[in-house]
């Protein structure tokens, strides 16, 4: 496409971007459906995406098996002063990190096509939104940001009236010499990729990687680490929250919005259907939150993205039946199984196992098969306007008013179903000390118990310090009309092992006594961690758990609660003075509580 955009920031940036990758060609992209059907096209003719003759219009890709996740141990926020940072990210100085990977930029498009992707996070020309500009060598990249963000040219049209943009640089860092066949995925070794930001100038630099995060840049990069640096300079919030709505069989409508780590159940929740006759849920965004104070003193949240990028292994007709029917058509797989009749399948996804698959790295694979025919952090690619529960007001630029605030994680033991925050310092106390058993969204070992606070431990672009004093700050700007919060584990599990809680359409019930408690039907017992239900208000009619599992479910085991505490204070250790007083008081108090 022939693009003239007024604008000198953009149009330098591109020069010198070009002149730096020297790709063999740029291409201006327009968001058109056209476009992202040649592209596609493109990339099926060389053999990188497979069509899919069973999904409407939907292709599957396998990634290099070096590819399949976020990369935190690659992942800087490079602000001039290291302690500007904080104890939770890595940190190299702008100008030694801007001079290793403009090293590794040269040149590095040879052979390709450098894409110019102009995308909104949120809706086009809503106050709240912001532009970003990604430059990309990835036609996969391109085609999953018109899905995940607003691709469009009119933003060309905006940046050439003077609007501000993000810029956001990404290469996969597989330049192509002359008669070089390409790879399937191709892409850089570990050790040369980079995902980095410069918060100071609101500037992305990814090189290295085409999966997920580390390379839809509009997502983690901009949405989280970016945007979380610009909403405390401004007085917001950026937070890795679905946010859904509830309507209850009287027709009142509660907003909630809800932080857990990748692979934790965000896009579940978001997407259930209550189990609770008369109850609704809709979705709002299944990932990220951008929050302001209305004029109505309360908190507003928007989701800035455009679509989903689900985990697809234990997505199924039982556990999220609204994901499956928002997969139907129009899907870029990732990773995922391919049957012998052209579809994907993934582990959970039917009872049945197919008896011949072609496995995520390509090869033929049999029930008898030892590893996994769907990588574990395999992923699906939708537009949101295609879920069928999605909020008629999901782009309402004015946002939802959110009444609840749910923190949690993975936790086999220990943490009850749900607690209820005493206030709001409580509450970000419970959200700043949040941990659970790390997953596959990040390349590293799954499983291991890790402080994650507000779900935000690899997505917060500051000192967490001044994150935790940010979150202070904002309830005492809210006073009275500050959401309430809650904590909660739908992951515990018994002595041998099992889940006791059955999760999914069943977590509406929980909702369902938040809801209650918000206006004031139910009350709560007082516990050393939080208000726990009273008996009989968690409403489980018609659900068959037993009473002993219910019981451990809420139990509170204060030695193992005790155990925490050395723990919860190396983790403030960590923040040194950055640490707000308000939170070491908070677990004077729970210490207290302890006995
Ligand atoms: O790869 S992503 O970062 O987009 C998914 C996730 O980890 O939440
Ligand atoms: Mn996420």
């Amino acid at each position: 496409m022939e693009v003239t955009v007024k604008n000198e920031k953009l149009n330098s940036w591109i020069k010198e971007i070009a002149e730096l990758c020297q790709p063999d060609s740029i291409y201006w992209c327009d968001g058109s459906k056209e476009e992202y059907d040649r592209l596609m096209a493109m990339m099926a003719a060389a053999g990188g995406a497979t069509v899919l003759t069973k999904r409407l219009n939907s292709f599957l890709f396998r990634t290099d098996p070096s590819d399949v996740a976020r990369v935190e141990d690659r992942t800087f926020i490079s602000t001039s002063s290291k302690d500007d940072a904080g104890p939770t990210n890595n940190w190299l100085s702008p100008a030694d990190l801007k001079k290793t990977m403009s090293g590794l930029y040269k040149g590095c498009m040879k052979g390709r096509t450098m894409y110019v992707i102009p995308f909104s996070m949120g809706p086009i020309g809503s106050p709240i939104s912001k532009l970003g500009v990604e430059v990309s060598d990835s036609p996969y990249v391109v085609c999953n940001m018109h899905m995940m963000t607003r691709v469009s040219s009119r933003i060309y049209d905006m940046l050439s009236a003077g609007e501000e943009f993000i810029p956001c640089l990404h290469s996969i860092g597989a330049p192509l010499e002359k008669g070089q066949k390409d790879a399937l995925w191709p892409c850089a070794p570990i050790d040369k990729k980079y995902i980095s930001h410069f918060p100071e100038e609101n500037l992305i630099w990814s090189y290295g990687s085409g999966y997920g995060g580390n390379a839809l840049l509009g997502k983690k990069c901009l949405a989280l680490r970016i945007a979380s640096a610009m909403a405390r300079r401004e007085g917001w919030m950026a937070e890795h929250m679905l946010i859904l709505r509830l309507t209850n069989p009287a027709g009142r409508q509660y907003h909630v919005a809800a932080a857990f780590p990748s692979a934790c159940g965000k896009t579940n929740l978001a997407m259930m259907t209550p189990t609770i006759p008369g109850w609704k849920c809709e979705c709002i965004g299944d990932d990220i939150a951008w929050m302001k104070i209305g004029a109505d003193g309360r908190l507003h949240a928007i989701n800035p993205e455009n679509g989903f990028f689900g985990v697809a292994p234990g997505t199924s007709y039982g556990t999220n039946p609204v994901a499956m029917d928002t997969v139907r058509e129009n899907v870029i797989f990732t990773n995922c199984a391919l049957t012998d009749d052209g579809d994907v399948w993934w582990e959970g996804m039917t009872d049945e196992v197919p008896a011949h698959l072609i496995d995520w790295k390509g090869r033929d694979w049999t029930p008898e098969s030892r590893e996994e025919a769907a990588h574990p952090n395999a992923r699906f690619t939708a537009r949101a306007a295609q879920c069928p529960v999605i909020c008629k007001d999901w782009e309402n630029p004015a946002g939802v008013p959110i009444d609840i605030f749910i923190f949690g994680g993975r936790r086999s033991g220990v943490v009850p179903l749900v607690s209820e925050a005493y206030n709001w310092d409580h509450g970000v106390f419970l959200g700043s000390t949040a941990a659970s058993e790390t997953t596959s969204a990040n390349i590293g070992a799954v499983g291991n118990l890790r402080r994650d606070p507000f779900a935000m431990k690899p997505f917060c672009g500051y000192h967490m310090g001044d994150y935790f004093r940010h979150w202070l700050d904002m309830g005492d700007r809210l006073g009275g009309k500050a959401p309430r919060i809650f904590y909660v584990n739908w992951f515990r599990k018994s002595q041998d092992g099992m889940f006791l809680w059955p999760g999914f359409s069943d977590n509406s019930r929980v909702l369902k006594w938040m809801c209650e408690r918000i206006d004031g039907k139910v009350g709560a017992r007082e516990t050393e961690i939080g208000l726990l239900p009273n008996d009989g208000d968690l409403d489980l009619s018609g659900l068959d758990v037993p009473e002993a599992s219910m019981k451990e479910l809420m139990r509170i085991d204060t030695a193992a609660w005790r155990d925490e505490l050395p723990d919860i204070e190396r983790h403030f250790a960590e923040f040194g003075n950055r640490i707000p007083e308000r939170l070491l008081q908070q677990l004077q108090e729970l210490k207290k509580r302890l006995g």
